[in-house]
């Protein structure tokens, strides 16, 4: 392990990123100095003995603007770090793999880890942009990281170099942060800067399919194709509802069926990543079937709360964007829908294709007329209910009157937008979504209880 002894750095940002940043750096033998525009500030910077600046992903670094403190450190010629260069620093020996994507990050970044846990050769933990923050992670000089990554930390990340990087898939998100569509790319592509990684790449976009054109033009790149719907020529996917491996193995070996994992086309997606970056590292057949199949899903995630009535509610607060939101479509085929927060750039248009499945929507927070004025171009029907508190009952309401054994109803919580505007975070919205509804459905059986208990 690598120390810091005696060396200087400023942390931009003091959230969860930068106070592990400040620990780790503090322990590896560091002088640490923080500034976070809404809280700690130095009175005076030591530009000329810092040895770097350790920049929170929160922090803008080119887009909308560069932070004041971003473009002195430049002008230092200072480098700019994001806490897992930090990390890489550290503990150089380490293998990292890395996974990103608009959708799918941390379904696949738990997936993964659950599925090399399950193989004792190294110690393995997982963080990032999902849980521990990659600098609160136990170093672990010769374990295996797995660590979703964001397109602000790999637009931040001065040596993005990974042994295994994953891109599953790109649409719009984040555009204002980076400066637009080709920012975004560019950022997301920085995944495989690398060019001794292995690159993992979904083809299910046309993004990822021109990636993988390009990426073969260099002869020595390791690149492994995936799809949720199709099996890549020297890749691994799906054909019939098998998942098969036209990479590692010459024969098309058949892994498992559909049915025996998370449903859905999207999660046919996340575990055919699963399978590339787990063959990849030697993990035996028997370990990766046995770890695609135990893995039971992510909470906020397309997450059954309770059946009643003949009426079931689904949590899917993470879906934070339009495309995230499709899967559900494609799942759910009868739905009242409740839609709406802070809107992200490509509101709700994407969505129209896929909107047979909607009995009714339900708008709530800030993006509640600009959706309504989409709808309204439509034959689905909505209301504009405003608030969490109102749209449950309704949807339920709703439900209820279609409601029969043959003939059961979803309602589906899947937002389509960031929660900023009446939450802390996806997650603190989606436990409210689960509270309403248990208080709604008057559950008190023990189930109930124990699944309030643990949201709380
Ligand atoms: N701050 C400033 N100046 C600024 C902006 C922010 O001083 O111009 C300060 C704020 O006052 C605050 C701190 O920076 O004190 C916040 O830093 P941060 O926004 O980097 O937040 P963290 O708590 O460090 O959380 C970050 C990620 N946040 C963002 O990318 C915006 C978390 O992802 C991530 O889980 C965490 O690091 C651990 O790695 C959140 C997220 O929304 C969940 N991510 C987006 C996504 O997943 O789509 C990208
Ligand atoms: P991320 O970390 O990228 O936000 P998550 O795994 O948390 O991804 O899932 C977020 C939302 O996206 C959920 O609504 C989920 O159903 C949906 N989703 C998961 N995997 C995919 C995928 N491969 N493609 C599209 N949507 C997905």
């Amino acid at each position: 392990m690598i120390t810091f002894l005696g060396r200087s750095f400023l942390v931009l940002g003091l959230g969860k990123t930068g106070q592990a940043a400040m620990r780790a750096l503090k322990r590896a033998g560091a002088h640490v100095l923080a500034w976070d525009d809404a809280g700690e500030k130095p009175e005076h910077i030591p530009w000329t003995t810092l040895q770097a600046v350790v920049v929170s992903p929160g922090i803008p670094s080119s887009w909308p603007y560069p932070h004041p403190l971003i473009e002195r450190a430049r002008q230092q010629g200072l480098p700019l770090l994001s806490d897992v260069d930090v990390l890489r620093l550290l503990i150089p020996r380490a293998f990292f793999l890395a996974i990103t994507g608009t959708n799918g990050k941390s379904t696949t970044t738990a997936w993964l880890e659950h599925v090399l846990k399950k193989e004792e050769t190294a110690p393995c933990v997982m963080g990032g942009n999902i849980g521990l923050p990659a600098l609160d992670l136990p170093l672990l000089p010769e374990g295996r990281y797995v660590l979703e990554l964001s397109s602000y930390q790999l637009e931040l990340s001065l040596f993005p170099l990974y042994a295994i990087s994953i891109l599953l898939n790109i649409t719009p998100d984040h555009l204002t942060r980076h400066g637009g569509w080709e920012g975004y790319v560019t950022a997301k592509r920085r995944i495989f800067l690398n060019p001794q990684a292995i690159a993992i790449v979904g083809v299910d976009d046309l993004h990822g399919q021109a990636l993988v054109k390009e990426l073969r033009k260099d002869p020595k790149r390791s690149l492994i194709p995936v799809s949720g719907n199709t099996v890549p020529p020297q890749g691994i996917g799906w054909a019939d509802g098998v998942l098969i491996d036209a990479h590692f193995s010459s024969l098309s070996q058949p892994i498992l069926e559909q049915e025996e994992i998370l449903q859905g086309a999207h999660n046919r997606q996340n575990a055919a990543a699963v399978c590339a970056a787990a063959l990849a590292c030697g993990v035996p057949l028997a370990a990766l079937i046995s770890g695609l199949r135990s893995f039971s899903g992510l909470v906020h995630r397309q997450e059954e709360v309770l059946s009643y009535e003949y009426v079931t509610f689904i949590n899917d607060s993470k879906a934070t964007n339009a495309a995230s939101v499709i899967p559900a479509f494609e799942r759910f085929r009868s739905l009242y829908w409740i839609a709406g927060g802070r809107p992200k750039e490509d509101g709700l248009t994407p969505l129209i294709p896929y909107g047979s499945c909607i009995k009714k929507a339900f708008l709530i927070g800030e993006a509640a007329q600009d959706f309504a004025q989409v709808l309204t171009r439509t034959s689905i029907s909505y209301e504009i209910v405003h608030t969490l508190d109102k749209a449950v009952p309704a949807a339920f309401l709703a439900a209820q009157r279609e409601a029969t054994p043959e003939s059961p109803q979803t309602v589906l919580f899947s937002p389509a937008c960031a929660s900023f505007d009446q939450f802390r975070d996806f997650e603190e919205r989606g436990n409210y979504f689960k509270r309403l509804v248990y208080s709604l459905c008057g559950e008190s059986s023990k189930e109930g209880e124990e699944a309030v208990s643990t949201i709380k």
